[in-house]
């Protein structure tokens, strides 16, 4: 075929594949074609060589044209395709201001957190440091520093959930800790009065669960040792948190109460209106009372110079009483609908 023919051949060809090009790989395909060293262009002009010199003049110089021409095309056919690619990502990103956006779920937290800063905050304005301890314990700490040795009845009044461990002697001597007061011994065992802190943390007991009993729960214990600490300091300061709490206008009663670990002992219950109850009743919210000198001792205090007083108070309880939730099982079973009226 002559060399003329074949340059037109090519052109129109070679324009015409340009033109169905849709992507860069296409594209780069092209060019190898085309343009690349063993592409049909430069093929054409490697023949070229075999002319007489005026058709080579000639032809050669047509040949190159056409070799500029499709560079420039395969230039402008890149820069088309780059900008039909930006605008289809503007046409899929556009933002639309106008719309209403969508709600976010936002965690919130457990009523029981809540509570416990509040209880912190209104002990930590008294005077009181907060302070964490261990929740698998030795029997040492929950019960034996407590005034509560082994095979005494009162330890009955806990029932306990053991761990399954045995010391040298063969004793089952680890537990989950049955309420906080092992920190009493603990703090005092480390410090020396004055002492005031406040203890919140989680316990565990071996009980049937109803309404207003779970077998873990959680207890912010109290400490206060000092020189000349009296019953009246402990009531007052009982009675602050409950006012702060609560509020001044709601019931407050204190009863005797027993517990190894602190003489005399009390109860503290609070004026309680059940959701749907038509009469108002009273629902104990902590133990209480003084140190007891055994107590002291333990710890290696002289109860002749220093006298104090303790507290144990259920942090569920009052989360019941201050939001109106008649069912304690309802904190644990991370029910979505229950938590988010929190
Ligand atoms: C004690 O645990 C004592 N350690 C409290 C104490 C501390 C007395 C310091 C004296 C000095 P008690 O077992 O009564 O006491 O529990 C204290 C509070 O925990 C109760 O008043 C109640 O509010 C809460 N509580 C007790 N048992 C349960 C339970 N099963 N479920 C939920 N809350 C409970």
């Amino acid at each position: 075929m002559p060399v003329e023919n074949t340059l037109e051949q090519l052109r129109s060809t070679s324009l015409q594949e340009l033109e169905e090009c849709t992507s860069k790989l296409e594209l780069e395909e092209w060019r190898v074609k085309y343009l690349g060293r063993k592409g049909h262009v430069t093929g054409l002009l490697r023949k070229l060589k075999n002319l007489e010199p005026l058709e080579k003049k000639i032809f050669g110089s047509q040949a190159n044209q056409l070799k500029g021409f499709l560079e420039e095309r395969l230039v402008l056919a890149e820069g088309k395709l780059m900008a039909e690619e930006t605008l289809a990502i503007g046409e899929n990103d556009r933002i639309d201001v106008t719309r209403p956006g969508r709600l976010i779920n936002v965690g919130g937290y457990h009523p029981l957190t809540k509570i416990r800063r509040e209880i912190e905050e209104a002990f930590i304005s008294m005077g009181f440091q907060v302070v964490e301890g261990p929740e698998i314990e030795w029997d040492h700490y929950n019960f034996e520093l407590l005034n509560i040795p082994k095979n005494h009845p009162s330890r009955d009044i806990w029932d306990t959930l053991w761990v399954d461990y045995r010391n040298e002697r063969g004793e089952r001597n680890m537990l989950l800790r049955t309420h906080t007061s092992p920190m009493q011994a603990r703090i005092m065992e480390q410090e020396e009065p004055p002492i005031r802190v406040i203890v919140p943390g989680k316990v565990y007991r071996y009980e049937a669960t109803d309404r207003t009993h779970e077998w873990h729960f959680h207890q912010v214990e109290g400490l206060a040792v000092d020189k000349g600490i009296t019953f009246a300091d402990m009531k007052g300061t009982l009675y602050e948190f409950a006012r702060k709490v609560f509020g001044s206008e709601r019931k407050v009663r204190f009863r005797c109460d027993y517990f190894p670990f602190v003489e005399p002992g009390v109860d503290m219950s609070i004026d309680y209106l059940a959701p749907g109850a038509t009469t108002h009743d009273w629902l104990e919210i902590m133990g209480a009372g003084m140190v007891h000198p055994k107590v002291l001792e333990g710890v290696g205090y002289d109860p002749e110079e220093y006298t104090g007083f303790a507290f144990g108070i259920g942090l569920e309880r009052i989360a019941m009483l201050k939001y109106g939730i008649d069912d304690i099982r309802l904190f644990f079973d991370n029910d979505l609908r229950f938590l988010r009226q929190f």
